[in-house]
């Protein structure tokens, strides 16, 4: 067992290095001393009751999602839609040796707007800082943090090893049920065998089975470890390799983040050469960004006092700007 993680699904197979997530609870840990200590150092950690009190707590059972929506066509992955109530019916049916769906692909602004109320106030530790600034592109404002539903039953689980792309920074937090979530830091990313055409994704196809003599630099790598109980959030830091796996029906919701401590990495690579873009075009776009990003840092420095325009422009925090899961997100699937 590994200290400070005492669920019994915490056993490790004997080829695998382990250790497990901090964890802090949401009454000791301020939002300032979260992002100094976490976010700007990307390091991963459990915050526990980090959701406050909202409706989902008590409403967000897979039969309310079954009553509310069930002939409701969902996306469950980015090839698969089905009805939700025959989803739900999978995963209360999913068992270890017969996993059912997992859904990972259902964004709520656009597609289940009706469930923002349930979210509100939201947690303010996974706040998609500037993300939600009004002076991000188009292309990239995302003031819910690109908030999506993850679903599944025991045994179902996020298909790939993986880290989110254009350097985000992601913020899983637990609703309902439990989930292993495991994750393994960047400097371990040649053991994750990335696909070459995807480079943020594994070829490694069931990493709680992985065959050795196929994959053996992975028994190198170091797993962070963790269990995900009602209320917990994981805040999962650039590029770090990540999964999680239902233990009981389980239900979460996830959104991502982007300050200044992940800013140069989403700079370079939105205009890596893979980018597609002319270089001239690719050029223009860096100066910009890296413009924009030194703006940013400066206006959120800016003295929070008798500074309420400013603080919109540059919010550091959900306060800033009231609940960004129910701002209108235009023109996005
Ligand atoms: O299922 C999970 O909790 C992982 C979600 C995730 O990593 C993602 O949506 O990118």
């Amino acid at each position: 067992m590994i200290p400070g993680d005492s669920d019994a699904t915490a056993q490790a197979a004997p080829d695998v290095r382990r250790v497990a997530v901090e964890r802090r609870d949401a009454a000791s840990l301020p939002y300032p001393v979260f992002l100094r200590d976490y976010v700007a150092r990307n390091r991963p950690v459990v915050v526990e009751n980090a959701l406050p009190a909202c409706p989902a707590q008590h409403r967000w059972t897979p039969q309310y999602f079954r009553e509310r929506f069930g002939s409701r066509d969902v996306q469950i992955s980015p090839s698969r839609k089905m009805a939700f109530a025959t989803f739900v019916d999978a995963v209360l049916a999913s068992t270890e040796a017969a996993p059912g769906p997992y859904m990972y692909r259902l964004f709520i602004g656009p597609h289940l707007p009706e469930l923002l109320p349930d979210l509100e106030p939201m947690n303010p530790y996974a706040f998609p800082r500037r993300l939600a600034s009004p002076l991000m592109p188009q292309r990239w404002r995302r003031p819910d943090g690109y908030l999506k539903l993850l679903f599944g039953g025991v045994g179902g689980r996020f298909p790939f090893l993986h880290y989110d792309l254009e350097n985000a920074h992601a913020a899983i937090t637990e609703i309902y049920g439990d989930k292993e979530f495991i994750l393994y830091p960047p400097e371990d990313s040649a053991c994750m065998y990335p696909k070459p055409e995807m480079p943020n994704q594994s070829t490694i196809p069931d990493v709680h089975r992985v065959d050795l003599q196929r994959y053996p630099l992975f028994a190198r790598a170091t797993q962070h470890h963790t269990v995900l109980h009602p209320g917990d959030m994981v805040f999962v830091p650039s590029r770090w390799w990540h999964g999680a796996r239902a233990l009981s029906p389980s239900i979460s919701i996830c959104q991502n983040q982007l300050d200044g401590s992940n800013w140069g990495g989403f700079v370079d690579e939105v205009c890596s050469p893979r980018s597609e873009l002319p270089t001239a075009k690719r050029h223009a776009k860096r100066a910009y960004l890296a413009a924009l990003g030194g703006l940013l840092a400066v206006l959120e420095r800016w003295p929070r006092r008798a500074a309420g325009r400013i603080a919109r422009l540059a919010p550091r925090s959900g306060e800033e700007v009231g609940n960004s899961g129910t701002w209108a997100v235009d023109g996005w699937k």
